[in-house]
């Protein structure tokens, strides 16, 4: 497999907004960023994901843009982010960005031309039709809930917004539009940036003709992904893209991608003729969802994790790569969602690290992951900020759904989990700002937060510092092939890496119990190193048995 910096990257998310505030207004921005770079730097990463800090009314925090091309207003200025690109690139760190361009917020410019008339020369960047039977030209449902169609009084006219109604979707479709993306691809680009991250990437073919979906149950609205996902001709787009701006620059690129299977991702990220070098892929983030889509909250099993954790380590095997993520802005805390953020914190915060950095791919660490940020209850619905959620909580009402089961949905599964503020240290509002927080700190911050952490040589930080050390020093983490063992068992994850005559053992306890880790017998070895533990343990020990603690995880080196 060819070796490239980006497979052999750890990559940080920054989600300004929560991360880190240099002037007291309650909003992190750029200056509060490089603030603490060294922090980042001490952590061992080589790249940073900046989630958008484009102009933006902040219907969706950032992902609803208004000008491309220059910074908003609470985080900074443009002179701001140069410097805080040239801090990155001074400490050895590249800066990647985020790309939101299925949609643009309904305050950019060419939305503005695009509603005032049918026949304004930026009509057709955007989605328009005429309702239907005096409603909306179909019965698509929108991902932040209700209709995905607007009606416009000026033209009489509905535009198509798969996210939040300030979110118009640009029609691709449009050469113009496409050429204008590419444009400011490269004009960022051309700033020495180190790639992107390309939002909600899969959206942005659609059914042609926008057909209704069926609806047996007669549902007002139906959600419409199998028409707005992973298209027939999408690659069209992309491979255009590649063409005209990727290929020309040495970057990484990430592409979210919902609704894609391994089979699909080959055709994104196949090292010869895909158009990114990694995705982010959402099945390992569904299994925990029931039938009713992410606030339809079901108990998840270990087996089906492993299942679909492997599918993608198997399909990408020696023809793509994976991105290796358990959290970011958009999903809860994975110490509160997969492991047990009470009596056993650090350990399963510790314990899901393991089990993650050491597969194939690119590791993502989210702001706080490192420390073991967990998930938050904020008591009244008035205290979210996230439009999802509000929008959530809105529709479900009327639909009568009872306040109680949506607040149990929102504190397992809402965005807003992930965007309390960064827990620096003890002090007020957790360090994060000297002012009011934009969005209420979680309380846990006296017990959780950097300063502990970075004073205690056992923390979950200095066991991220570790396996991203461990990483760097052994070409195996990066390269290793990937194989599953004990398949069916219901608390273990276990897997080998395997590269030339060396082999990783990897032993993850995803339970409060003790059960028994055996090794396989076709697993036979002369010498053994162990490499990392999340609790105290004999190097010497047998590995042929190993009760395990709760939540313990183990690596070893077998050779
Ligand atoms: O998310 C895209 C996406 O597919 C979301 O629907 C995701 O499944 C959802 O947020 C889960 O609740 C991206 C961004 O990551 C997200 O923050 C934005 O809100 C969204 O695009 C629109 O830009």
């Amino acid at each position: 497999m060819e070796r490239k910096w980006w497979k052999e990257s750890i990559v940080y998310q920054v989600y300004p907004r929560s991360f880190m505030d240099s002037d007291g207004d309650g909003i992190g921005d750029l200056r509060g960023i490089i603030s603490r770079l060294d922090y980042l730097k001490e952590l061992g990463i080589d790249v940073i994901w900046l989630s958008p800090v484009y102009k933006s009314p902040n219907d969706d925090n950032g992902y609803d843009i208004s000008d491309y091309r220059d910074i908003m207003d609470e985080f900074g200025t443009m002179q701001d982010w140069e410097e805080l690109l040239d801090e990155c690139h001074k400490r050895g760190v590249k800066l990647i960005m985020d790309l939101v361009v299925n949609h643009t917020s309904d305050e950019h410019p060419w939305f503005i031309e695009s509603r005032s008339s049918k026949d304004n020369p930026y009509r057709d960047y955007y989605i328009w039709h005429p309702g239907k039977d005096g409603r909306e030209p179909n019965n698509w449902e929108s991902i932040f809930s209700g209709s995905a169609w607007q009606y416009d009084e000026t033209t009489g006219e509905y535009y198509l917004h798969l996210f939040s109604k300030k979110q118009p979707d640009l029609n691709w479709e449009n050469p113009k539009v496409r050429e204008e993306i590419h444009d400011m691809m490269m004009w960022w680009l051309d700033k020495g940036i180190d790639g992107f991250r390309v939002d909600a990437i899969t959206h942005i073919k659609k059914k042609p003709g926008f057909p209704d979906l069926p609806n047996p149950e007669g549902k007002k609205y139906v959600p419409a992904f199998e028409y707005h996902l992973n298209q027939p001709g999408i690659h069209d787009f992309l491979q255009e893209m590649k063409e005209k701006v990727l290929s020309k620059y040495d970057i990484m690129t990430v592409g979210e991608t919902p609704g894609v299977t391994p089979e699909d991702a080959l055709r994104y990220v196949d090292e010869q003729t895909g158009e990114f070098h990694m995705l982010f892929q959402f099945e390992h983030m569904e299994v925990d969802a029931g039938p009713g889509g992410k606030f339809d909250v079901k108990p998840w099993s270990l087996v089906e994790l492993k299942q679909v954790m492997s599918k993608w380590q198997k399909g990408l095997q020696g023809r793509g790569w994976n991105s290796l993520y358990f959290e970011n802005h958009d999903q809860p805390r994975s110490v509160s969602r997969f492991g047990n953020d009470r009596e056993y914190h650090a350990e399963s915060a510790k314990m899901l690290a393991t089990c993650l950095h050491m597969m194939q791919g690119t590791p993502y660490v989210y702001q706080g992951q490192e420390i073991g940020m967990t998930n938050v209850q904020f008591d009244s619905i008035d205290e979210y900020k996230d439009v999802e959620i509000l929008n959530f909580y809105r529709e479900s009402l009327k639909d009568g759904k009872e306040p109680d089961e949506l607040m149990r949905a929102i504190w397992n599964k809402g965005r807003d989990n992930a965007r309390t503020p960064m827990q620096w240290d003890t002090s007020k509002n957790a360090g994060f700002t000297t002012g009011t927080p934009w969005i209420r700190v979680n309380p846990n911050y006296v017990e959780i937060n950097v300063k502990n952490q970075l004073e205690d040589p056992n923390s979950i930080f200095h066991y991220y510092k570790k396996l991203i050390r461990l990483r760097k020093e052994n070409p195996i983490v990066v390269y290793g092939t990937y194989d599953l063992i004990l398949e069916d068992h219901e608390q273990i994850f276990a897997y080998t890496r395997t590269l030339g005559n060396e082999k990783l053992l990897v032993i993850a306890n995803f339970s409060e119990e003790t059960p028994a880790f055996v090794l396989p017998t076709e697993l036979t070895f002369e010498g053994k190193e162990l490499l990392i533990s999340n609790y105290e343990v004999d190097p010497n020990e047998d590995i042929q048995s190993i009760p395990l603690k709760p939540y313990e995880a183990r690596v070893y080196k077998l050779k």
